[in-house]
């Protein structure tokens, strides 16, 4: 049934396909066909192959557009990487800003200055070195010059000290032995009582009733004296 009622659309169809003309040149030819209105568009036809390019110069670029609005800020980036390990901080108290072998030169240099200085000048005995700048001066002088310098007048605790001492002077000297603070007891200048001592034959005698401070004879042996007297400066210093 469908097919006898689609077969005169299906004639006009195959007619109308071979008589691609106008409306009249069709009349001419193709006299069964009356002149209605237009058939419906065909089916496109398959793309044909890309053209060759036109032979036309080219344009010139336009100039570039405006500006577009600003987008929204991004996301956060990524942490960086770990920076450099800072400079060391300094403290005063601690840090004196030298290197380890900076200061380990300094070290020696110093070591060496030392050793000329008791070469030349002064005694080392065990952990003491014994100098003197030649001045002959009362007691109290003598007090205030050593520890001018850090150091303390020359003390004999030993036999030893005291050659030391004798030999640096080069002639009578005070040593930090006084009985000041008690008549007849003699104390260092710390107040402790001395535990050795090396008194000349008769001394202390404590002459006038004035004699309370200690000085060294040349040959090594000790008479109590006046500390208003004056014998030549030693003083003593931590090696
Ligand atoms: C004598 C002797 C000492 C005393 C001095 C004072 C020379 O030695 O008595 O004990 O300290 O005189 O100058
Ligand atoms: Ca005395
Ligand atoms: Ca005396």
């Amino acid at each position: 049934m469908f097919l006898f009622s689609s077969l005169p659309l299906l004639l006009l169809s195959v007619m109308t396909a071979s008589c691609s003309e106008t409306c009249e040149e069709v009349q001419k030819t193709c006299h069964v066909v009356a002149c209605g209105s237009p058939g419906i568009n065909g089916l496109p036809g398959t793309k044909g192959e890309k053209g060759e390019p036109g032979q036309g110069l080219r344009g010139l670029q336009g100039p570039p557009g405006k500006l577009g609005p600003q987008g929204p800020p991004g996301l956060p980036g990524l942490q960086g990487v770990m920076g450099p390990k800072g400079d060391p901080g300094k403290n005063s108290d601690y840090d004196s800003g030298l290197a380890a072998s900076e200061r380990q030169a300094l070290r020696s240099e110093l070591d060496r200055i030392k050793q000329w200085l008791i070469f030349s000048l002064g005694k080392k005995v065990g952990k003491k070195v014994f100098l003197t700048n030649g001045e002959k001066t009362t007691f109290g002088r003598v007090k205030a010059l050593c520890a001018q310098y850090q150091g303390s007048v020359a003390t004999p605790m030993n036999a030893e000290e005291n050659a030391a001492i004798q030999n640096v002077a080069k002639g009578e000297t005070f040593v930090g032995i006084t009985d000041e603070a008690t008549e007849g007891q003699f104390v260092d200048l710390t107040g402790r009582s001395v535990t050795f001592v090396n008194w000349n034959n008769g001394e202390p005698n404590d002459a006038d009733n004035s004699e309370d401070c200690v000085m060294l004879l040349k040959d090594g042996k000790w008479n109590d004296i006046s500390c208003s007297q004056s014998f030549v400066a030693v003083c003593e210093f931590p090696a």
